[in-house]
This record gives C-alpha cells, structure tokens and sequence, in this order.
C-alpha cells in the first residue's frame, strides 16, 4: 500500500515570464537577451517570439481565476528582471514591479502558494552589452542589487523562491550549442559563464537567508537519470561518466559547495575548466538551498563511445531542442571531452513524444530516490509536462495522452513518497499553453489551451482542457487513485 501525498502538498502548476507575458515593451520594460535573439531572422521557429505571447500581463485577473477555480495549491512564475530593472542594474521601474505585486496579492487572496523564480533566462539585454552577461563577476553583482529589491518587496508574502531555472540548459544551449542567446559556441567561455552562475546562485542564496529568514529558496535543475544502454562494464562506466557530466557538475556545487572532482580533473587537462578562486570556494561552500528543485521530463541512456553507433540528436524532431540529452557533440567538434567517455543514444524500451522526448515516469521514481539519498533536501518538483500539438475540435481539447502522462508520473511520485522521499510539491509544466522557447506556440503542455497559433495571436480565448478537469479532482483528491 502506498503512502498518501502530505496534507500540505503544494499541488502547482509552472510558466516563465518570457513564454506568457507578452507586452515585451510597455510600462517601460527593458529589452532582455530572448527579445533581441528572437527578434532576429532564423533563430527561433518561423520566427516566433514573446512579444505577446499569450498577453498573460493583460490577462492577469482572467488567469488567475482559472487557476483559482481549478483549486490550484501553487503556482510557479518568473519575473523578468528587466521589467524590474530595465537596464539590469540601475533605476527599479516601479511599473513593472507592480505588476509582481498584483500577481503576488491575487495568488494570496485565492490561497494560491507563490513560487518566484528570480531568473528563468531573459537576462536583460544592457547586462550583456555592457560586461557579456554571465561572463562577467560583474553580472553577479547586478543579479544580487535584482534580488535585493524582490526579496525586500516579497518577504513577507512569498515563501519559496527559485533562484535559477536549469542553468544546465542555458549555459549549455547559449554558450556551446549557440540555439539560445547569447548564441556562443565556445565549451571553455561555457564552462567560464557557467562557474559565473554558481557564483550568482551562492550569492543570492546567502543574501536571502539575511533577508527572508522564515522563507526557503534553492535552484530548479533540469535532472535525468542515466542508464547504460546495456549490462557492458564499458557501458555502465560511461553511464557514471554521464552523469557527472549530465548532473553531479551542477548539483554537487549547489548541494555540496564543490566541482565533482573527476570531471574537474578532466576538464582542467584539456585546458578548459573554469578558473575557481579561493574566495570562489569558500562563497561556494558557505551557501546552501533549502530545497533542490527538481524539473523532470526524462532521463538519457549512453553507451560506450567505442562503439560508435549513431547519436540521438540525429532523430530528434524538435526545430531545435531545449533538450540537453538530445544535444551530443559531432565528432568534428574540437574539444568535446565527452567524446571519449559517453555516447548517447535512444532507449529501446521507452515511448516518445510528438517531439521525441521519451516518456519515462520510472525515471522520475529514480530520479528523485537518487537526487534525496545523494543530497538528503527536500524536493519541490518545479517542472514536468507533456508537449503535444493538441486540437480543438468542438471547441474542446481532449488531451487524454496528457492526463495518462500527467497520472503516471504521479503516481510514481507517490511510490517515491513511499520510498521515503521527502517532497515539497509538484509543479506541472504548464498552467496554460505558452510559447515553446524555440518551437512557437504548437508544442502545448497547457491545462488551459490558448487559441494562438505561430501566425499571430487571434482571440488569445482560454478554454480549459479535459486535464483541466482531471487535475482539479485530483487536487481535490490530495493526489489519491
Ligand atoms: C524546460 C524549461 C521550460 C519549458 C520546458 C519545455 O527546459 O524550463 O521553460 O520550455 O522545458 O521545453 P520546450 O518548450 O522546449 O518543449
């Protein structure tokens, strides 16, 4: 017999500022680097971009409702820190913090919990001019003067704070892979700008811990299990290497203050490790999240790289994925250190989405047994969902493959619960349909369906799903079969 959910379960859904908001421009926002970078020819799909996205910022009443009326516990969001800070380090642009507050105070009059996240990539565009964003110590201090006026305006009424949205992602897409801004292909300025965010990470943590004593705060990591393709001591061997390259680079810095040490030892050999000062470890150690956030949408199988075999990335669907798991190196590229140690290929065993995701809720039990026993903090699951082309027919939108995705993860979420995970809540990814960063508005993950298409915005009407139903019950179920 299973272990029922916690009374207190936050019961959630997920957005990012950039893939609902819309009004890119008004009340005096600042430019961020996805305005510019969607702005220009050729990087997102046929050209689609935020500037209106679903109009969330005009529909703020409307949304809410919906998220009232379908009893969500919890809902997760971002701020855009130049709507804040226009600039990213100067002037508060009091209109746009206003509009934080209104959400903030609609949330807390529908007993809705906040879920902040400080930045879920739109950095603001002058920070990148002006020192090359997340390459400069200079960024950090801008992102902890930003921290600083949220945590002040928010201590009272906002208990859990993110502070970054799969750093994993973003340094990895926007500065080796060079399909997200800042558009760098460079695996050395990659790992530089990444040690840049650990250091923002520690720093923000600390600060909120002297300013938010009663709130909890920790970074949302986009984590998959790796699996070796087969029994193969070479297999499993590069599995482990996977997952120090997949996982441990990132979640031992935020759980343990320290670069897992192999990896480090390898990255320092081919002359491309970040340049860790002592100062740098000392403010790495003395930081610590309240919680891990935890975004879930699969995990990755690898092989040995003696073998050669054909890589994932070749068939994958996605105009150009956010997916860490699909992006392998060519064997061209200079300086892949994972050439020698992994390979990742498709699991024979799992299904895939619409756009080649494989759907894995074992994985998710394992995930999150493997990420409490290695680094014992409570998990707020802050990220996972289903992306499919739905349809409206009848004016109605019965994504049932949705709500089997949905009721199997969690359902091994619970097992995990039983297991003996400690966990926080549960975020689905997403509220409503949003903008896929670069797949446009087709890949839905919604509850409620945006009529949006990727030609242009129409009535922007929300309707609410069938899985709008489905999750209402089960929150008013806490979760049971
Ligand atoms: C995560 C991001 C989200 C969201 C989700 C789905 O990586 O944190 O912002 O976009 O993935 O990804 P996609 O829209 O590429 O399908």
């Amino acid at each position: 017999k299973l272990d029922d959910f916690p009374k207190n379960f936050l019961w959630g859904a997920a957005s990012a500022a950039y893939q609902i908001e819309g009004a890119y421009n008004e009340d005096g926002k600042g430019p961020s680097i996805w305005d510019t970078y969607a702005h220009t020819e050729g990087n997102t799909y046929k050209g689609t971009n935020g500037d209106v996205a679903i109009d969330h910022y005009h529909h703020l009443e409307e949304d809410v409702g919906l998220m009232a009326k379908m009893g969500l516990k919890a809902y997760r969001f971002s701020v855009a820190w130049s709507r804040v800070i226009p600039d990213g380090e100067g002037e508060v642009n009091q209109a746009g913090l206003d509009f934080y507050i209104r959400l903030v105070k609609l949330l807390k009059e529908n007993q809705i919990e906040p879920v902040l996240t400080l930045y879920h990539w739109d950095l603001p565009q002058a920070l990148q001019d002006k020192y090359l964003g997340w390459e400069s110590r200079k960024t950090v201090a801008a992102f902890a003067k930003y921290c600083r006026v949220l945590f002040e305006t928010f201590k009272d009424d906002v208990k859990y704070w993110v502070t970054f949205n799969e750093q994993n992602v973003f340094t990895g897409l926007g500065y080796r892979w060079g399909n997200h801004p800042p558009k760098v292909t460079d695996i050395k300025r990659m790992y530089a700008a990444n040690h840049i965010v650990n250091l923002a990470n520690a720093t923000a943590i600390n600060l909120f811990h002297e300013m938010v004593p009663k709130g909890l705060i920790g970074p949302s990591f986009g984590y998959g299990p790796v699996y070796p393709l087969t029994g193969d001591p070479n297999d499993v061997l590069a599995s482990v290497n996977a997952d120090d390259f997949n996982n441990n680079w990132w979640l031992d810095v935020y759980c343990r203050g320290e670069y897992p040490y192999f990896m480090m030892k390898r990255l320092q050999a081919m002359g491309i490790a970040p340049e860790v000062t002592a100062a740098d470890q000392k403010l790495l150690k003395s930081a610590k999240p309240d919680f891990l956030g935890i975004n879930y949408y699969h995990g990755g199988t690898v092989q040995t790289n003696r073998l050669q075999k054909k890589v994932a990335a070749d068939d994958k669907k996605d105009f150009s994925s956010t997916d860490p798991y699909l992006m392998q190196p060519k064997e061209d590229q200079a300086q892949s250190p994972e050439i020698p140690m992994f390979n990742s290929v498709s699991s024979p065993y799992l299904e895939k989405t619409e756009w080649g995701w494989e759907i894995d809720p074992i994985g998710f039990r394992v995930a999150l047994r493997q990420v409490y026993e290695k680094y014992r903090l409570p998990i707020f699951v802050t990220e996972n969902g289903l992306g499919a082309a739905d349809q409206l027919v009848d004016g109605q939108v019965n994504d049932d493959y949705r709500i089997k995705y949905l009721a199997d993860h969690v359902l091994t979420m619970k097992e995990a619960i039983t297991d003996g995970v400690e966990m926080i809540g549960y975020c689905a990814w997403s509220f409503s349909d949003l903008l896929s960063w670069l797949n446009g508005y087709r890949k839905r993950y919604g509850f409620v369906y945006v009529d949006r298409d990727d030609d242009g915005p129409k009535e922007l009407k929300r309707i609410p799903k069938a899985s709008y139903y489905w999750y209402q019950k089960l929150i008013a179920d806490n979760g049971a079969d």
